[in-house]
């Protein structure tokens, strides 16, 4: 099965169930009385005492009461919703989809369950039809639940504090990401219909030939073609058409393009961001499904030092971000991705990383139509302990990959997978580890290449043999030398020719920076200034020029802006390594980095 996004056609009703919901979280200690009680079986309201609740957004800021803020265990969540009669005519599915939730998740239609789903950050939907109520208000009921623990990813371990002492008891999380565990309906919820005979899943890889066409391959899934009954499909591209029989449940071919329009990033053409919709009709027993895919045409590849795009080398000057906002946490809202896609472009950005988790299918639609380029990462942060490389850990992260590569395989800004963020790849049960997630990967997608953001020693690392492109996060000027924005350069030289020894493979920085309180300033410069934060991000640049015309591709500032972790004796109201402040205003290295990345744009 696929998870093509929700669109409307011919065919297919969208219908959108965001907007106000009830809800709950169960204060009995053991987060259980939800279940006890079946919660799921009536309206929430008659549970007990709700509270109103948006979605899509973290729960955690909308209320004033800090145990909703810190909470960890179930969320319940509710609302009704009407569908028409129209749609419970049998021959049509009406389909449950969450954008994605935080972390674990199950979900009630008029108190049957239709769904679990496991994992905070990719899509999961279900057919309800057969549940649904004609003439009467339909109800969705939904609980979430935020624990994380050594096999979850992120991993993390809990601890509860119980001191009698304490008005009240509470858990936290020791840092192995540093990121604040916002939990909720993360994403938008919809309903949609398709025909009982639907189009699953459409995928779309280019290759350019040297004559200068394009050669496209489709794969179509159809779903619930009835018995013996034949289906048929009819597909186009840019003028270009194919039809045929769909075989086993599969539709697929090439598409000859003789003078493609190509999707280029934005810093490599004066038309970036060409989007083309490639569509698909399929018809069986008298029904038809239609289903418009955007793609762009675009080919990527690695060489021994260089990353092309369209043949063209690519230099990633950018950023690795957050999904994080004041009030709403990890929740979206277009106004707000937008204006993050506006600010990208203001600093003159490249690229992102999408630190730590796949981020929200608006985003990258918004990134493809506009040419920035991505790299998707997994939400595979904090790796550290033995015990987070357990095969139920590996099991759960194949699976991650599979859910994040079926949703995002046609984008053409996604370029490259980062399959983990700052794992202990030192340790000798990380080997065997990333081997089978990176082979798994290019299984999966053999049109992408593979990364990981490394931050262990170039001896020592064990992981890295298995991948594309070299990924390094480094704090030479803030974690260490603490007061010395000069001391970045020379052991980031050293380190760059080392690793380039030992593979002879592109590198890029994935992160680099240093803290900032915006407003702060102090000449000559200390740790937390704008002054301290501009020059030690400065110091990296003279290295990264010498070896940019060679195997280094790229340059991640961390981070695009400030963002909320937990609380503890280093951060100050969340990491303050943004070039941007939360609320999206510029400190004194963003207008530096801004002429920094004109000029390496202009340069290209
Ligand atoms: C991962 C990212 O999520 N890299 C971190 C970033 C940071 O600002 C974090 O936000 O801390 C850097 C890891 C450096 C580890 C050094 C630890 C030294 C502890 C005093």
């Amino acid at each position: 099965e696929g998870l093509l996004y929700p669109k409307d056609s011919s065919s297919r009703l969208v219908k959108d169930l965001d907007g106000i919901w009830h809800f709950r979280i169960d204060r009995s200690e053991l987060r259980d009385e939800g279940f006890k009680e079946k919660w799921y079986s009536q309206a929430l309201q008659s549970t007990g005492k709700t509270i109103l609740m948006p979605v899509p957004a973290s729960f955690n800021d909308i209320t004033q009461d800090p145990s909703i803020r810190d909470y960890v265990g179930w969320a319940w969540y509710d609302r009704n919703f009407w569908v028409p009669d129209s749609w419970l005519d049998g021959k049509t599915r009406v389909v449950l989809r969450f954008g994605g939730a935080h972390y674990y998740t199950i979900v009630w239609v008029n108190g049957n369950e239709v769904m679990t789903h496991d994992g905070g950050h990719l899509p999961f939907e279900a057919d309800i039809a057969g549940l649904l109520d004609k003439g009467q208000p339909n109800r969705v009921t939904v609980a979430v639940n935020n624990t994380l623990d050594a096999h979850t990813l992120p991993p993390a371990a809990i601890t509860f504090h119980d001191n009698p002492r304490y008005s009240y008891p509470y858990y936290s999380y020791d840092g192995q990401f540093d990121f604040f565990n916002y939990a909720g309906i993360h994403r938008s919820v919809k309903l949609y219909t398709t025909p009982k005979a639907y189009i699953s899943d459409i995928s779309v890889v280019t290759e350019l030939e040297e004559d200068g066409s394009a050669s496209v391959a489709y794969t179509v899934m159809v779903g619930g073609v009835e018995g013996n009954n034949e289906a048929t499909y009819e597909v186009s591209l840019s003028g270009v058409k194919d039809s045929g029989t769909v075989t086993d449940g599969l539709a697929k071919g090439t598409l000859k393009i003789t003078d493609p329009t190509l999707w280029w990033p934005w810093t490599l053409s004066s038309t970036p961001g060409a989007m083309q919709s490639f569509q698909v009709q399929i018809t069986t027993g008298g029904l038809t499904d239609v289903y418009r895919q955007s793609v762009g045409l675009r080919e990527v590849k690695v060489t021994e030092d260089q990353f092309l795009i369209n043949g063209k080398p690519f230099y990633f000057h950018g950023v690795s971000k957050h999904e994080d906002w004041d009030i709403l946490g990890k929740g979206i809202n277009d106004a707000l991705l937008m204006k993050d896609i506006n600010l990208l472009k203001w600093m003159n950005v490249a690229a992102f990383r999408t630190s730590h988790y796949p981020y929200a299918e608006e985003m990258l639609d918004l990134c493809d139509k506009e040419g920035i380029v991505v790299i998707g990462e997994s939400p595979a942060v904090g790796l550290q302990l033995e015990d987070n490389f357990a095969n139920v850990t590996l099991h759960h992260h194949l699976e991650v990959m599979r859910e994040m590569i079926t949703r995002d395989k046609n984008h053409p800004s996604v370029v490259m997978w980062s399959i983990a963020n700052e794992p202990h790849s030192d340790l000798p049960v990380a080997e065997n580890y990333f081997k089978t997630v990176a082979f798994t990967t290019r299984d999966l997608d053999p049109s992408r290449p593979i990364t990981f953001a490394c931050n262990q020693a170039y001896y020592s690392d064990k992981a890295n043999q298995f991948m594309d492109v070299i990924m390094l996060n480094r704090y030479f000027n803030w974690y260490d030398n603490n007061g010395r924005a000069d001391t970045a350069a020379d052991p980031m030289r050293y380190e760059l020719q080392q690793w380039r020894e030992v593979h002879k493979k592109p590198i890029m920085i994935s992160e680099y920076g240093a803290g900032a309180i915006a407003g702060f300033h102090k000449d000559p410069p200390v740790m937390w200034t704008e002054e301290f934060q501009l020059s030690a991000i400065m110091d990296y640049w003279p290295v990264f020029d010498e070896f940019r015309k060679t195997f280094f591709i790229g340059e991640l500032i961390w981070n695009f802006a400030d963002f909320q972790t937990a609380q503890a004796a280093g951060r100050v109201d969340g990491n303050r390594k943004g070039l941007l402040t939360r609320e999206r205003q510029p400190k004194l290295a963003a207008h530096a980095v801004k002429q920094r990345y004109l000029s390496l744009w202009q340069g290209n």
